[in-house]
């Protein structure tokens, strides 16, 4: 076990640690609403405004028949309005569930389905016309009547906030329920041991619908009291500049967007940043290297999911070890199994998966700890690498791809009478998703089926090369060989 008092600033002991210390989620952004209204949220919002245009919104929630504990799914892309609308939705006690813009109506509808939304925050008519079903459709903006002030930011820690659907072996997504308490303990500890202040301004470039940009980015931000500029999508001229002329000092992003900065010319204006963060898969080491040597950025990885938000960091101070994802954050216990697989504990992990108690229950231990599907090592230090994972995943540019999701899709389709998906390395996306499809007959496609698979799934999640071959090569117990369709001839 290793524990986490490597992360605490010189002054604060563990016992002064109080992760829950504003009780809820909600909680925590209206009590930095009250306490600095003039100081800016976002680049042209103040805390004041979030506070007055929150409450506004949360009233016309609540006029339009949402309560409570409501479901109300989110589909957007980044915006102040989307971020208004957010923070209306948790002061409310709604339980948000965020859904990836890019999904296709086959996968909206999946979501749709299991979560039964009353409501839903889209931003195209489009995607509002799919989601009509859920009841209350609005945009960003919340464009309902005005009603009267209702409750707001009551409730306790133990209250769902949040369902995130993730995938699992099994393809389906499933919605990780996560209480306001597990999302408050895991913004304040990033909030400690990332010696985030509210003179820091973050260079948002992430989607809101993950947990990344969502849990820690926005969250991170807003329980802190500080700041961020909200760009809607990540190019690295976005970034740099906003970093420049909005004199940002974090940046938070998947390795592949580090990626992009190192080769770009501009790469050593990292540099003006008082702290890089990395997260969502794996920074390579030489990756890590490159961005020291070229910006001066000792660019600090660190290991998160949607069950658990965040867990463990490499240190503020101290070492930031490449090729390693650091020391359990504040209040988080962290063990391996016999078989090397990562387990937790804490404030931050998850209340199990919205109507799958099966699922759920396989997910934890006999005594409590959950399940991460990641294999990892621990040196003598504590530091922690991940070294594979137990759970088939592909991670392509910090997006989650299930094989067996694709793989289901492109059995559907009559030419194909089988057909194995696999992550191939590669040095932008990390991995890319690549098919080994079986044709039922003579004559099949592969751009036909390139086209299938786009009427039905994510384009970060179709095939970028689909090779047709004449059988799968299996196990004796029937199982595919994924290693061997994926190794390099
Ligand atoms: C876009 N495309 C992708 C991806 N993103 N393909 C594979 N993987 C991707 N991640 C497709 C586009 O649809 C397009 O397809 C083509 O690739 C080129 O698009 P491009 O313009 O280059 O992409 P981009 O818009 O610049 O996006 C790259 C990106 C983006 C900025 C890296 O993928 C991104 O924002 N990733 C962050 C994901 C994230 O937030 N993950 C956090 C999960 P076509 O040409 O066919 O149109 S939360 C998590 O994992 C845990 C909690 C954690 O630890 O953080
Ligand atoms: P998701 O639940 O979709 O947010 O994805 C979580 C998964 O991303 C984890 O279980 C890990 O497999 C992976 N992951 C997140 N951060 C890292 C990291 N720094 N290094 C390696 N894998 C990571």
């Amino acid at each position: 076990m290793s524990d986490w008092t490597a992360h605490l600033p010189p002054g604060l002991e563990p016992a002064d640690v109080d992760l829950l210390a504003e009780g809820t989620l909600a909680r925590a952004f209206a009590l930095r609403c009250a306490e600095a209204p003039g100081r800016d949220a976002l680049v042209g919002l103040t805390y004041g405004e979030l506070d007055a245009r929150s409450r506004t919104v949360a009233a016309r929630f609540a006029r339009a028949g949402l309560r409570r504990g409501d479901r109300v799914l989110m589909s957007a892309a980044a915006s102040t309005e989307l971020v208004v609308a957010y923070v209306a939705a948790q002061r409310l006690g709604l339980v948000v569930v965020p859904v990836n813009g890019a999904y296709t109506r086959r996968e909206v509808d999946h979501i749709l389905g299991d979560a039964r939304p009353s409501g839903a925050i889209v931003d195209d008519a489009e995607r509002a016309g799919w989601m009509r079903a859920a009841g209350v459709v609005v945009g960003p903006e919340a464009d309902l009547p005005d009603g009267p002030e209702p409750a707001l930011d009551g409730g306790g820690p133990d209250d769902l906030a949040l369902i995130g659907y993730t995938s699992g072996t099994t393809g389906a997504p499933k919605g990780a329920m996560l209480s306001s308490g597990n999302l408050l303990a895991s913004a304040n500890a990033v909030r400690i041991a990332w010696r985030w202040t509210p003179a820091d301004r973050l260079v948002l470039a992430l989607p809101l619908f993950h947990m990344h940009g969502l849990g820690v980015g926005l969250h991170g931000t807003l329980v802190t009291g500080a700041s961020a500029v909200l760009l809607e999508r990540f190019t690295v001229d976005g970034v740099l500049d906003a970093a420049r002329d909005h004199e940002a000092t974090l940046f938070f992003g998947v390795p592949t967007m580090y990626a992009r900065l190192a080769a770009s010319d501009r790469a050593a204006e990292l540099g003006r940043l008082r702290l890089c963060v990395s997260g969502s898969a794996p920074l390579p080491a030489d990756l890590h290297r490159a961005l020291s040597e070229r910006a001066g950025q000792r660019v600090l990885e660190r290991y998160g999911m949607t069950e658990t938000a965040m867990n463990v960091s490499n240190p503020y101070d101290g070492e930031r070890r490449p090729g390693s994802v650091g020391l359990p954050l504040p209040g988080v216990e962290l063990r391996l199994s016999d078989g090397g697989e990562i387990e937790l504990r804490g404030p931050n992990v998850f209340r199990g998966y919205w109507e799958r108690e099966e699922a759920t229950a396989e997910s934890f231990t006999a005594d409590g700890w959950f399940r991460t599907g990641d294999l990892g090592t621990l040196d003598d230090d504590g530091y922690l690498r991940i070294e594979g994972r137990s759970k088939e995943l592909i991670i392509t540019g910090g997006f989650n791809v299930y094989p067996r999701e694709v793989e289901d899709v492109l059995r559907a389709h009559p030419g194909v009478a089988d057909a194995a998906v696999a992550g191939m390395p590669d040095p932008e996306w990390g991995e890319t998703v690549a098919a080994w499809v079986v044709a039922a007959e003579e004559g099949l496609d592969p751009a036909e089926l390139t086209a299938f698979a786009a009427e039905r799934l994510a384009a970060f999640k179709r095939p970028r090369k689909v090779t047709v071959v004449t059988d799968l090569p299996r196990n004796a117990l029937g199982k595919v060989l994924k290693h061997e369709l994926a190794a390099p001839t």
